[in-house]
């Protein structure tokens, strides 16, 4: 099948599997405080983005001949945790964004206590997900646990603590990559090896993805800097800039903008050479990886 056409089947199903899950959720009393946290959760998480988690879970799951019906719900899992991170993220008490997937953000429509709620319910959302998984008991429960580290302490949430903590600290770029590590890339990761933990894979084609992803994953957040910098608001649906007003580090300050577009380019060539061992398994992996060095958004 050809790749943009995948890419919107994808989507799809992914969309379908969180639409569904959020309609047999929908509060039976309409204007009640749980009805219109329903509706602001509908509208964190359907409204847009390019779902690149899921995707990747998807194809990783492709490479091991894993079940289309197991990594759609993994991919919504996925997107249910990354858009619960960009509600907190874009809340007063981090970032501070009023735009984000073209959109106003969900404190600025729904208020801040509803994003709040918005963003736990979509995590446990994420979780309850996997739970309804067609596949044998002890897989869900490597999911549920690649999921759980790579969104805690070990993961996301402690890299975003690191940044919170970094905002005017001058940082040298192995503090940096390690702090992305774990607030972009531990999701990124997760989402291959969840993908991959669909199917029966071998312990080195974990291996192998192991070490895609954690190419992957900073590649990506190089990527972010740069557009942060060269992109503009409606091209990229938030705000630009945000990190230089912030006074926070990032890979164009520390290696200039040519620099990091150079060091994005090579993190990308050194994720494709991870997949080689793979063979043509690995295709819609190199593809989506070949997208996202593409990406203006
Ligand atoms: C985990 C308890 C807990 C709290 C959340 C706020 C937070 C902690 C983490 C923030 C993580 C974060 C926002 C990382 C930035 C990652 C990033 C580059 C986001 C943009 O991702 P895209 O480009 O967005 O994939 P779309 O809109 O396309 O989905």
């Amino acid at each position: 099948m050809e790749f943009t056409l995948w890419q919107a089947q994808s989507r799809d199903a992914v969309h379908d599997v969180l639409s569904r899950a959020l309609s047999e959720r929908r509060p039976v009393q309409a204007g009640r405080g749980d009805a219109i946290l329903h509706e602001a959760m509908a509208y964190g998480v359907l409204g847009g983005g390019k779902r690149v988690r899921a995707l990747l879970a998807i194809a990783a799951g492709e490479a091991v001949d894993a079940r289309p019906a197991s990594t759609a719900v993994v991919g919504a899992a996925l997107e249910c945790i990354h858009a619960f991170s960009l509600v907190h993220d874009d809340m007063p008490c981090m970032d501070d964004d009023a735009l984000r997937r073209g959109q106003p953000t969900v404190h600025v429509t729904f208020g801040q206590a509803q994003a709040l709620l918005v963003g736990d319910a979509l995590q446990t959302l994420g979780f309850e997900l996997l739970t309804s998984l067609p596949e044998p008991a002890e897989r869900v429960v490597t999911l549920v646990r690649l999921l759980a580290i790579a969104t805690g302490v070990q993961g996301m949430a402690g890299g975003q603590a690191v940044d919170v903590d970094a905002v005017g600290k001058a940082m040298g770029q192995d503090q940096l990559e390690s702090m992305h590590a774990l607030k972009t890339g531990a999701l990124i990761k997760a989402s291959v090896l969840m993908g991959a933990g669909c199917g029966p894979a071998s312990a080195a084609t974990l291996k192998a993805l192991e070490g895609f992803s954690e190419a992957l994953g900073l590649a990506f957040q190089v990527a972010d800097d740069v557009l942060d910098v060269a992109a503009d608001a409606q091209t990229l649906g938030k705000t630009p800039g945000k990190d230089a007003a912030a006074d926070k580090p990032n890979f164009v300050s520390l290696l200039g903008l040519a620099g990091a577009q150079g060091y994005a380019r090579d993190l990308h060539e050194q994720a494709l050479a991870a997949l080689r061992p793979l063979g043509p398994k690995a295709g819609r992996l190199e593809q989506v990886t070949r997208a996202l060095l593409a990406r203006t958004h």
